[in-house]
């Protein structure tokens, strides 16, 4: 076991002494509810305020190495977050507009339109649900009072790394570009967010690297952003698992997106490409039982160590053939045709109006029911 950083040995990624040390004595899979039949809201295990968290130190550990190198190298970066996170707090506090304005015939649009134009790369939107709400957590009055009557809009933007970083994962240069991807996210979400209170709705924007107040996953697989892999990481047809996630709750009303089944999940269970590649072996490769439901589960215990020595990773991302893009639209269009074959009732819709949407619209990549 080294002190400082990890080490591979034949049994295996051991976890460096100072992670051991820091770590508190209940697993993060115990808090995460592995192994629960019964479902409860998602526990916060990291990054949140530090009150609300078991693995305290084990974030401050992270936080101990990634920030210094961020100042020292990235200053510019360093301080993109330092604005945003002030931001972020500014936008909590504002008021919408007393006049409302109307929007265009086609609300949807014209809010996807700006997200895209603002940088996201994909938008989709749902309704926030209670049951994403970490324990503890609350949303602000006028946000509660919607999600309580089922009127609280979610929009949900990706916004893709790098491609060249993302392939240096899990070097610094990925790194770098995570937060760097952060801050874009919490910029367009927080742009976006000040254009709707503009308009006269209640509006705010998210984006990490604070996990916020509801687990994301759930929520943008429900807008339609993508499906969930073995790696833990969602998968879009177009940009793979290279994307982090922002997003904008609103009372503004809009039309949901669908979540169509592309074939993720039926590719992921022969696939093995991120169980293998994982050096501490933290991907399991089948689904396990988690605060209720049956998904795909990555360990905490033996991945959070292995982020810390890497500052952040990400070889599961990267080598998924999902995020190869010279792969990516042969393998959803093989999918598309498996699903189109094994329920041939099931209506398949475009997963984003902004995927492969050049030429025909992109109906001859959806196989709908009655076509071909
Ligand atoms: C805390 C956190 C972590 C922790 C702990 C994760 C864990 N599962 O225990 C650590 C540091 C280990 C981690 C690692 C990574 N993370 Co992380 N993480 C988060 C964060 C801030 C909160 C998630 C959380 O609290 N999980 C704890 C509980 C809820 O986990 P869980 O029950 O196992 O549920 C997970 C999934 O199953 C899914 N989920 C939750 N409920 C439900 C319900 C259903 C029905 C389904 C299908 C799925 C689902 O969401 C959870 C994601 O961790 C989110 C942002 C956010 N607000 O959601 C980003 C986030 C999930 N992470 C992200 C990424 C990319 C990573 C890494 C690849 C690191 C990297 N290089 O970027 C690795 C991947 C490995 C992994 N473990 O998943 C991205 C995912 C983007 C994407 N394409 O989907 C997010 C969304 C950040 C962002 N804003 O973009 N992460
Ligand atoms: S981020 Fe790294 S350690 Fe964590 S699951 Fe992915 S490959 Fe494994
Ligand atoms: S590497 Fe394979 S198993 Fe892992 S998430 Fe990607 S497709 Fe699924």
């Amino acid at each position: 076991m080294g002190f400082w950083l990890g080490k591979q040995t034949e049994q295996g990624y051991q976890p460096p002494w100072i992670y051991q040390f820091l770590k508190p004595s209940v697993s993060g899979n115990e808090i995460n509810g592995l192994g629960e039949a019964q479902w409860r809201p998602p526990s916060p295990i990291l990054w949140h305020r530090l009150k609300y968290i078991r693995y305290k130190f084990v974030q401050l550990l992270f936080q101990s190495r990634f920030r210094p190198r961020m100042i020292l190298q990235h200053r510019d970066i360093a301080g993109h977050f330092l604005r945003m996170k002030k931001r972020k707090k500014q936008l909590k506090k504002r008021q919408p507009n007393p006049v409302v304005t109307p929007l265009t015939d086609n609300p949807l649009a014209q809010v996807k339109d700006r997200a895209i134009t603002l940088g996201a790369d994909t938008v989709g939107v749902t309704r926030l649900r209670p049951e994403w709400i970490f324990d503890g957590y609350e949303l602000p009055a006028w946000a509660q009072q919607a999600m309580n009557d089922d009127r609280l809009t979610l929009i949900v933007m990706a916004v893709q790394h790098d491609k060249e970083c993302f392939q240096s994962a899990p070097a610094w240069a990925f790194s770098k570009e995570i937060a760097n991807q952060y801050n874009q996210g919490s910029d367009i979400a927080v742009q976006l967010a000040e254009w709707i209170l503009d308009q006269g709705y209640h509006a705010y924007g998210h984006g990490g690297p604070e996990a916020g107040e509801f687990t994301l996953t759930p929520a943008a697989i429900e807008a339609g952003i993508g499906e969930l892999g073995k790696h833990g990481s969602l998968i879009n047809p177009k940009l793979g698992a290279n994307f982090r996630i922002a997003c904008v709750y609103t009372t503004l009303q809009l039309e949901c997106d669908e979540a169509p089944e592309f074939g993720v999940d039926d590719f992921c269970l022969k696939c093995q490409i991120c169980t293998k590649a994982c050096p501490p072996d933290a991907i399991s490769d089948g689904k396990k039982m988690v605060r209720g439901s049956e998904k795909f589960y990555v360990d905490f215990d033996k991945c959070m160590p292995y982020m810390t020595d890497n500052y952040g990773c990400g070889i599961c991302l990267k080598v998924c053939p999902w995020s190869n893009e010279k792969i990516v639209e042969k393998l959803f269009r093989k999918q598309q045709k498996r699903i189109f074959k094994r329920e041939f009732d099931t209506e398949i819709t475009a997963i984003d109006q902004t995927v492969y949407n050049e030429g025909d619209g992109g109906k001859a990549l959806f196989f709908q029911p009655g076509s071909q």
